[in-house]
């Protein structure tokens, strides 16, 4: 396979650390994407908290971060969150945008294959992205826009509330592939997804809205995750239906979610009828880097309190332009 393109990928900026276009640009370019990213937000550092365990052992609090082997003589134990104390930075909004999209236009250069979004924070944002993808799409009507359609996780909602509605009448009805969380899946279609039954249901009713594939990342099932993919040939046809079984790592990442997207971009633009496929080199590099994340952070005798966990992307370039495939699709 060698079939690529180019990606217009609106997505946050963060100057240090990666999420967003920091997590998404370098791998589709490692995959021979040319990628013209718009920054959504440039902030100096990502505004993700994750857990730590804070452990009392005999008389001193003693901090370890989750994914530290567990220690018997530590006894006590209680869930904080850390994350970078702060951020600084500024917002694009949709008038910038689409400043920007003008600009391209009248110097002809909005000819994209693809285009990639990731966490929105505005009604309006949202909206002027949707004139995105018609202005594209009346240039290439066969582009090919992939959504992550970031909501929240674990039950909360960290976008306001009015963006729900937009993404499930607006957005998803106009998406080629869709990349939702558990979390976000439940919002888009209203139902409890409690099993992979609900999980499978879930992808057939987001087709029936408009996306042809749907790759529920992440749904938390007896300690696993478990991704489930569905990718609908024909309309009115059944989709051909696979799952992944990924341990869950007693840990929290940030960008995961973000790189997940870019790398199902990346795979299934290369092997457009397996999406099966697609998946198995999508979660095969983000474990390899999630692995080489945890190990860097442990050999560096990581204080949770005084920095946040990055993803070692840079690092594991070589586990993302070629993954060796570790986890294998289940068909249905
Ligand atoms: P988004 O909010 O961007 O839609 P998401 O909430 O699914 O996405 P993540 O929870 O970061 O994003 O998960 C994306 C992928 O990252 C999962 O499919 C899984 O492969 C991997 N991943 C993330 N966290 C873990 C973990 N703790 N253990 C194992 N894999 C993980
Ligand atoms: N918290 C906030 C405030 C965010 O903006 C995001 C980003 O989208 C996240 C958490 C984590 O997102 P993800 O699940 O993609 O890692
Ligand atoms: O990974 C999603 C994300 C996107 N953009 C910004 C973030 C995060 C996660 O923390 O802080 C600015």
């Amino acid at each position: 396979p060698s079939e690529t393109g180019r990606v217009l990928s609106i997505q946050s900026h963060t100057v240090q650390g990666y999420v967003g276009n920091k997590s998404a640009v370098f791998p589709l370019q490692l995959l021979g994407y040319d990628v013209d990213p718009i920054m959504s937000v440039q902030f100096s550092n990502h505004t993700g908290k994750f857990r730590v365990l804070l452990f009392t052992s005999l008389n001193t609090p003693t901090f370890r971060v989750i994914f530290v082997n567990f220690n018997l003589s530590m006894t006590k134990q209680q869930q904080i969150f850390t994350g970078y104390p702060t951020f600084k930075g500024q917002v694009l909004n949709g008038k910038q945008l689409w400043e920007l999209i003008e600009g391209l236009e009248a110097n002809n250069l909005l000819h994209y294959t693809h285009l990639l979004t990731g966490y929105i924070g505005s009604v309006s944002f949202l909206e002027n992205v949707l004139e995105v993808v018609k202005k594209l799409r009346s240039i290439n009507p066969n582009l090919t826009y992939v959504c992550d359609p970031v909501m929240g996780d674990e039950g909360k909602l960290y976008v306001p509330q009015e963006l729900v509605s937009v993404y499930r009448e607006k957005v998803v009805p106009i998406a080629s592939m869709l990349t939702p969380n558990q979390f976000e899946a439940e919002q888009l279609t209203g139902f409890k997804i409690a099993s992979e039954k609900d999980g499978r249901e879930a992808c057939r009713h987001l087709h029936a809205a408009g996306p042809s594939k749907v790759v529920i990342t992440s749904i938390s099932i007896d300690g696993n995750l478990l991704l489930i993919g569905s990718h609908q040939k024909q309309k009115d046809q059944s989709p051909l239906q696979f799952k992944i079984v990924i341990p869950k790592i007693p840990a929290y990442f940030t960008g995961t979610g973000d790189l997940m997207t870019a790398l199902l971009l990346g795979w299934s633009n290369k092997y457009p009828e397996n999406l099966d496929k697609a998946a198995e080199l999508a979660v095969s590099s983000l474990q390899a880097v999630l692995s080489r994340t945890l190990e860097d952070y442990e050999k560096a005798g990581y204080d949770p309190q005084s920095s946040s966990l990055e993803i070692r992307l840079i690092q594991s370039q070589d586990d993302i332009r070629n993954p060796q495939i570790k986890y294998i699709s289940q068909l249905y």
